[in-house]
C-alpha cells in the first residue's frame, strides 16, 4: 500500500512536472518591443523577474529554511511563510516534498498556531531522525503576545508511514522546554537538529539560540540534554558564546577531515578524523558566519581552532543568504545547505509583487583540504535543468575588452567559467591597502568593477541589457599583500548597476577567496535566475548571492559577457553557459 502511495505521488509530481514544462515554452516574446519603446522602467512587478529554478512558493512572504530532512525516498522542506501576504506576518511552517530537491510540490501547512504555547507564532526550528527511523520536530513557540516569550515544542507526523508527512501532531505536554534562570525569555530561539554520541551517555543534545549579559552583547548556543525527547536538561554552560550580540538559528555538525565531499551524520561526535562547525545567524548583521573547531563532548563545550573566528571572519555566503540550516543526506551521504535569501526592493514593492523570499539552490557542503573552511557546491541535481548551452574556448580579453555569450537565453542561465592570468600580470597587480585588509565589502565598494586595476577586475556581467545600461558585475581583482606581495584575490559581486529602477536596495558584496592564484587559474561560476545571482568562487570557497532587479535586462533581453578592466590579458580557457529549465515549482 505505502509503495503504492509513492509511486502515485511520483506519477502526480511528474504529471505536474510535465504541465510545467509547457509552460517553459512561453516565452516573454513582447519584452523587447516593451522595452525599446518603454520611457519608464517597467514595474518592478514585471512576473519576469520572479524566480524560476530558486525555490518559491506560489506567492506571499517567507523566510527561514526549517527542519529539511529525508523521510522515505521524499525530500522534506518546511519554511517560515506568511499564508496572509508578502511581508512578515502570521508565521506558519509551510511544507514541500521533493524527490531531487528540484522539483517541488506544495503540501498541506505543516503547522499553524493551534496550542497555548505556540498561539503567537510557528518559528524556527529543525527535524531529528530518531533512532527507530521516525521523525521529531522541535521548534519554537511563541506564546505570550509581542514576542516577549519563547518557548520549544516538539511536533510528531500522525502517520509515520505517510511518507508525505502531511500531518503533525502537538503533544498536550508542549511545551517541552522554557527559558529559566536568568535566560532572556525574548530572545530564545531556534532548536538545532539534535545528536546522540555514540559512545556517548545515551542523551540526546541540541542547542538553542540566545544572547546574555546586560547589554545583550553575547551570542550564546545553550545546550539542552535529554534521553526521551521529552525531559529536558539545560546543561549550565553553553556550548560556545561570543560578543556578537544575538544569535538566531545555530547550526552545529561535524565534517570529516578527509577531504572529500562525504558528509557525516549529525550523531558523529568524535574520531581522529571529525572536526565541527557551529554557524550563527547574526541578529545584528543579519549575516550567517561559521567556524570550524573542536567538540569536546564529555566538557560539553566547542573551541574554534582559529581564536579570530568568533571576530565574524568566515561566512557561509558574503551576500544576501540568511537563517541557514544543514541536513545529513543518508541516500546520497552529503551534508546539505539550505539558506534564505530575501529580496531587496522595498516592502510596497513586495506588497504590489505579492510575493518575497526566495531559498538559494541547496549546497552540498564539506571540509576544505586546508581544513580551515568549508566548501560548497550547488547540489548536482541543479545540472540536469541544463539546456541548450554556449561555448566560448580560448579567448583572450584584452584589457578594457567585452564579449558576449550568444546563442543562449541568458536570464535563466548556469554559466561556469575558467580564468587564467599570466604571471606578469599577476606581477602588476595593485598593492593591497592594509586598512582594507580585512574588509572585503569596504574595498569592492571603493574598487567596483568599472574601476580600473591591474590583475582584474574580470568576471562576468550577468543580467545585462544590449546597451549595457544595466549589468551585474561578478567578477575577481587581485591585489599584492602588503609586506609579503603575496597575490590576495578578491571576489566581488557589484549591483550598482544592475538596474533604472532607483528604489532598489544595491549593496556591494565581497569575499577574499583563500587561493593559490599563483598559477594563474581561477574559476567561478554563477546561477542566474532573473532577479537573483548565486556565485561560486574557486570551487566553492567564496560564495555569494545577490538580488537585482533589473528593468531592461529581463526574460529575452537579459545578456552575458566576459568583462576585463585589469591593464594585462586575461584568457577565458573555457567558458560554457546553460540555459536552465524551470522545475516544477509549488505550482508557481
Ligand atoms: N526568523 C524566525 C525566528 C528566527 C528568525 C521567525 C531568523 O525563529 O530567529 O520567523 O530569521
Amino acid at each position: 500500500m505505502r509503495a503504492l502511495v509513492v509511486s502515485f505521488a511520483w506519477a502526480w509530481l511528474l504529471l505536474l512536472q510535465l504541465a510545467g514544462a509547457s509552460h517553459v515554452v512561453h516565452d516573454h516574446e513582447n519584452l523587447e518591443a516593451e522595452a525599446a519603446t518603454a520611457k519608464v522602467p517597467p514595474s518592478i512587478v514585471n512576473p519576469q523577474l520572479r524566480t524560476g529554478y530558486h525555490f518559491h512558493p506560489a506567492k506571499n512572504w517567507i523566510n527561514d529554511p526549517n527542519a529539511p530532512m529525508y523521510y522515505k525516498g521524499w525530500y522534506h522542506f518546511f519554511y517560515q511563510y506568511n499564508p496572509k501576504g508578502a511581508v512578515w506576518n502570521n508565521i506558519v511552517w509551510a511544507h514541500s516534498v521533493s524527490r531531487d530537491l528540484i522539483h517541488w510540490v506544495a503540501l498541506e501547512t505543516a503547522l499553524r498556531p493551534s496550542i497555548p504555547s505556540d498561539r503567537y507564532g510557528c518559528w524556527s526550528g529543525s527535524a531529528t531522525v530518531l533512532p527507530d527511523g521516525s521523525p521529531v520536530i522541535m521548534y519554537t513557540g511563541i506564546n505570550r503576545p509581542n514576542i516577549n516569550y519563547q518557548v520549544q515544542n516538539v511536533a510528531y507526523p500522525k502517520n509515520k508511514s505517510d511518507p508525505l508527512l502531511r500531518e503533525w501532531a502537538k503533544p498536550s505536554y508542549n511545551p517541552i522546554i522554557v527559558p529559566q534562570g536568568g535566560i532572556n525569555a525574548t530572545q530564545f530561539r531556534d532548536p538545532t537538529t539534535a545528536w546522540r554520541a555514540a559512545d556517548g551517555d545515551g542523551h540526546w543534545r541540541l542547542l538553542i539560540g540566545g544572547v546574555t549579559g546586560a547589554t545583550a552583547a553575547r551570542g550564546v548556543a545553550y545546550v539542552y540534554r535529554s534521553r526521551d525527547f521529552r525531559r529536558w536538561t539545560w546543561v549550565r554552560r553553553p556550548l560556545h558564546s561570543a560578543a556578537t550580540g544575538m544569535w538566531e538559528c545555530p547550526d552545529f555538525y561535524p565534517v570529516s577531515t578527509d577531504g572529500r565531499l562525504v558528509g557525516l551524520e549529525t550523531s558523529v561526535s568524535s574520531g581522529p578524523r571529525v572536526k565541527h562547525v557551529l554557524k550563527n545567524s547574526l541578529d545584528l548583521r543579519r549575516y550567517d558566519y561559521y567556524t570550524v573547531g573542536t567538540y569536546d563532548r564529555k566538557a560539553e563545550r566547542y573551541v574554534p581552532d582559529n581564536p579570530a573566528g568568533d571576530e565574524h571572519r568566515l561566512r557561509y555566503d558574503y551576500g544576501n543568504f540568511y537563517a541557514s540550516k544543514t541536513f545529513f543526506d543518508p541516500a546520497k551521504r552529503r551534508r546539505i545547505l539550505w539558506g534564505w535569501a530575501n529580496e531587496s526592493d522595498t516592502t510596497a514593492d513586495d506588497v504590489a509583487k505579492g510575493w518575497a523570499g526566495i531559498q538559494a539552490i541547496p549546497r552540498t557542503v564539506w571540509l576544505d583540504p586546508s581544513g580551515k573552511q568549508l566548501l560548497q557546491w550547488p547540489i548536482e541535481e541543479v545540472e540536469a535543468l541544463r539546456g541548450k548551452s554556449a561555448t566560448l574556448k580560448d579567448r583572450v580579453i584584452r584589457p578594457g575588452q567585452h564579449v558576449e555569450v550568444t546563442g543562449i537565453q541568458a536570464a535563466q542561465a548556469d554559466v561556469e567559467v575558467s580564468f587564467e592570468v599570466s604571471s606578469s600580470a599577476l606581477a602588476g597587480a595593485e598593492p593591497q591597502d592594509p586598512a582594507l585588509a580585512y574588509d572585503a565589502e569596504r574595498l569592492c565598494g571603493v574598487k567596483g568593477a568599472d574601476v580600473k586595476g591591474g590583475a582584474g577586475p574580470f568576471g562576468l556581467w550577468v543580467l545585462a541589457s544590449a546597451n549595457l545600461k544595466e549589468r551585474t558585475a561578478v567578477f575577481f581583482r587581485v591585489f599584492k599583500a602588503a609586506g609579503s606581495n603575496k597575490p590576495v584575490v578578491l571576489m566581488c559581486n557589484d549591483p550598482t548597476k544592475s538596474s533604472l529602477n532607483p528604489n532598489l536596495y544595491r549593496p556591494t558584496f565581497a569575499g577574499f577567496v583563500d587561493t593559490d592564484i599563483s598559477n594563474g587559474k581561477i574559476s567561478l561560476r554563477s546561477l542566474i535566475d532573473r532577479s537573483v545571482v548565486e556565485s561560486f568562487g574557486a570551487g566553492g570557497k567564496t560564495c555569494i548571492l545577490s538580488r537585482v532587479y533589473p528593468s531592461l535586462a529581463i526574460g529575452k533581453n537579459a545578456r552575458l559577457y566576459v568583462f576585463n578592466n585589469g591593464n594585462a590579458d586575461v584568457r577565458v580557457s573555457r567558458l560554457t553557459a546553460w540555459e536552465m529549465k524551470k522545475p516544477l515549482m509549488n505550482g508557481a
